[in-house]
């Protein structure tokens, strides 16, 4: 059993982790999130208080994460600003909480000499020709598009440094495209799930070509605890589960998986700097560490996701009328 730490355990893929770890262990959870326009404390609803903790905080406050890592086996950290388009319209909060934020938790690693796992994407990377044979793999330079993803790669640049120059002991794993349930309605998925809900087509940006590799969130946290429980300090392992689709499909089968016709979307304004392609060879993640992923057909994952916006209506309401009016007054 082990004390976690679990920074934005009330966002989406964190607050999937945390769920994970309930159902598959025996440690406690305390969740360090600064409930952002992005996190939500119902995300964690009916977890047992006995075993999860939620601290209203930023990860950039150094005495309150200082407290917090003098009291914990092990951080995970997941707690960033996490949306590209959000970054074209103001990168600020992303130096902040994705640089400065993650600057803070490996100085209070250091002075406590606590195991760190920091959570990145694959998109530091840059993007991928749709032809190209290649997919990332832990050795890909780094070339990221967006102002998300190059504060994204700056924080990898930090744990690495911080790992070599004061023995910091911790990993990193860049993970592909996540869908499931508790994803904010602004990211791709729930937005044309929620658009099909309300009566609104959904929105495909430029000719809707681009391509992205989807891993289930559970996916992504049964690796996590993998990479937690046998990772090798200082090492970086990719997360994937070859789930390449282009968005043009993504949005065709919720159309019909909804009951409504293939072609019932519309092409709007392109994203300034859109990433064409990103594809994860996680072979060293399955060969090295045994992990291997539970959901194999990306149909039946879009199915339960479907479902789950259904179902949980009052999870995402609030949130939909303003999302809405900022991708209009964008022509998206
Ligand atoms: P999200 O936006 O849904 O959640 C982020 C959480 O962090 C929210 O609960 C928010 O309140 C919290 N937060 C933001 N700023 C904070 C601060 N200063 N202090 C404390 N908490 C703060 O994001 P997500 O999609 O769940 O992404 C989680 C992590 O996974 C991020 O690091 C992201 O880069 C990475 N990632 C995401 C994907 C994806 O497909 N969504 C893929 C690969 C990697
Ligand atoms: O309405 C939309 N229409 C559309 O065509 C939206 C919101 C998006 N898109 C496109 C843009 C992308 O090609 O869909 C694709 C997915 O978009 P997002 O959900 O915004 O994800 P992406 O930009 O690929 O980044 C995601 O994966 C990597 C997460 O948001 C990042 O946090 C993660 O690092």
């Amino acid at each position: 059993m082990a004390r976690l730490l679990v920074t934005g355990g009330a966002g989406f893929i964190g607050s999937n982790f945390v769920h994970h770890v309930i159902e598959n262990t025996d440690h406690t959870v305390t969740v360090l999130d600064k409930l952002t326009y992005a996190g939500n404390r119902a995300s964690l609803a009916g977890l047992p208080e006995d075993r999860v903790e939620l601290v209203v905080g930023d990860v950039a406050d150094a005495p309150l994460v200082n407290d917090l890592f003098s009291r914990h086996d092990a951080v995970v950290h997941y707690a960033a600003e996490s949306h590209n388009d959000n970054s074209l319209d103001n990168p600020h909060p992303f130096l902040k909480t994705n640089v400065i934020g993650t600057y803070t938790l490996l100085e209070a690693a250091r002075q406590h000499d606590v195991r760190l796992h920091h959570i990145s994407t694959d998109e530091v990377y840059g993007d991928l020709a749709l032809d190209d044979p290649q997919r990332f793999t832990e050795t890909t330079a780094y070339n990221p598009s967006s102002p998300y993803s190059s504060t994204k790669a700056a924080s990898d640049m930090l744990v690495r440094a911080w790992v070599r120059s004061f023995g910091v002991r911790a990993t990193i794993s860049n993970c592909s495209n996540n869908y499931g349930p508790y994803q904010h309605v602004e990211k791709f998925i729930p937005r044309q799930i929620t658009n099909v809900i309300r009566g609104i087509r959904p929105k495909l940006y430029g000719t809707g070509q681009n391509v992205r590799d989807w891993i289930h969130a559970d996916d992504h946290s049964s690796a996590v605890l993998t990479i937690l429980d046998r990772g090798v300090i200082g090492e970086t392992y990719l997360i994937g589960a070859d789930g390449e689709e282009n968005n043009r499909d993504v949005v065709e089968t919720i159309l019909e998986l909804m009951g409504e016709d293939r072609s019932e979307y519309d092409l709007v304004t392109d994203r300034a700097g859109h990433d064409l392609r990103y594809a994860i060879d996680s072979t060293r993640l399955r060969r090295e560490l045994g992990w291997e992923p539970a959901f194999t057909s990306f149909r039946e994952g879009l199915e339960s996701t479907i479902a789950w916006y259904r179902e949980n209506e009052d999870w995402w309401a609030g949130a939909k009328d303003g999302v809405e009016a900022f991708y209009a007054s964008k022509g998206q």
